[in-house]
This record gives C-alpha cells, structure tokens and sequence, in this order.
C-alpha cells in the first residue's frame, strides 16, 4: 500500500462524519470515531478545499424501515444526530454539502441522489479548479463508494483513503470491487501518528 501526498489542485472530501454514523449514533459504522483524530490531521495539511458532506434527511425518507427503506432513522435535517461529530475540526472545512433531502431519493453520493438530482458538488469542484478528489469518512461501502465512483464519472482523478474510511460490512472484497472500478487507493500517514 501506498502513501498519499498532498498536492495542488487537491480536494478532500470528508463523508458523513455525522453523530448517527458514528458509535452511539442511529446508523452507527463501526470504528468510526477512531478516524477522527487522523482526518483532524489531514485536514490540516494543504488542500484546496475540504468539503464536508451530510446526509440530511426529511424525517419520512424512503430509506427509513418506517418507510420500508432499509435503514432506520438517521440523520434527520436539523437534529443532533445529523450534526458533525464535535471532536471532526470544523475550522479547516471550506464548504458543506447536504444530501437527501427529497423524501422520495436514496441518496448516497454526494454528488447527486438516485434519481439524478445533482447536490451541486461536482460543478463547486470544477469552478474551484479542482483536479483530484480525495476521499475520507463513512461508510466505505455506501456513501464514500458512491461518491468516489461519481468523482470519478465526473471526471476527477479520484483517490479513496482507505485507512481513514469504516465501512458497514466486510473490508476486503469491498477493496478489491473498489480496485475493480477503477479507484486508486492509498493510505493517509495522518492515521499512524
Ligand atoms: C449512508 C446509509 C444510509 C452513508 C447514508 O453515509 O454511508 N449509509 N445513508
Ligand atoms: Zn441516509
């Protein structure tokens, strides 16, 4: 495995890092929180941008059991649940992108829902002069998945950090699929110190 460096016309992209995806949450990815500290450091190295994503749900989302989705209830617009995790440094964040919020999408790129709504992530990106989009966070294998798989559809050369993501289910077929579409994967050195 490969370490990655930083460098001009780099964005970060950090995925849902949000109270219901993180241990005690409603949707809790386990390991989660243990990614905090080294996204902190990441942050802080130079990006030109770091994006932070939410999902951001109306409470009868289609992907909620009480709708007969798939998941229970998470990340509803405005509550402490869908709020960034406190200790996730909000200083060096550049912008927030809010997904989900049409009741009858699943949503789990940051780039559009499933219908093909566009957040507007991918056009923020270009006019920033962005090149390679670099993505941390949660889980691996829905949301940081669907959105590297859009960046790289988008264009972006598109890079997965797969020491700072968790994911729901199991690792290692998962990075080989990932592999399989055409993602690069590295490791953050952020994560070891
Ligand atoms: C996610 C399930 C439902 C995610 C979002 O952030 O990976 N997973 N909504
Ligand atoms: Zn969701």
């Amino acid at each position: 495995m490969t370490f990655f460096t930083p460098r001009a016309g780099d964005a970060l992209l950090v995925i849902d890092m949000q109270n219901d995806f993180l241990p005690g949450g409603a949707l809790a990815v386990p390991g989660g929180d243990a990614l905090i500290p080294g996204i902190n450091r990441l942050m802080h190295s130079s990006f030109d941008a770091i994006i932070a994503s939410q999902d951001w749900h109306p409470a009868n989302h289609t992907s909620f059991k009480e709708q007969y989705g798939q998941w229970p209830a998470h990340c509803i617009a405005g509550t402490h649940g869908a709020a960034l995790h406190k200790e996730l440094h909000q200083v060096p964040i550049s912008h927030i992108i809010h997904k989900g919020m049409r009741a009858k999408a699943e949503c789990y790129s940051a780039f559009a829902d499933e219908s093909g709504a566009s957040t507007g992530l991918s056009g923020l990106l270009t006019g920033l002069g962005i090149r390679r989009v670099v993505l941390c966070g949660v889980a691996l294998d829905y949301c940081v998945r669907a959105s590297a798989l859009d960046s790289l559809n988008a264009g972006f050369e598109t890079v997965v950090l797969t020491n700072l993501c968790a994911a729901i289910g199991e690792q290692k077929p998962l990075l080989q699929a990932m592999q399989s579409d055409g993602l690069t994967l590295l490791e953050a050195k952020e994560r070891l110190s």
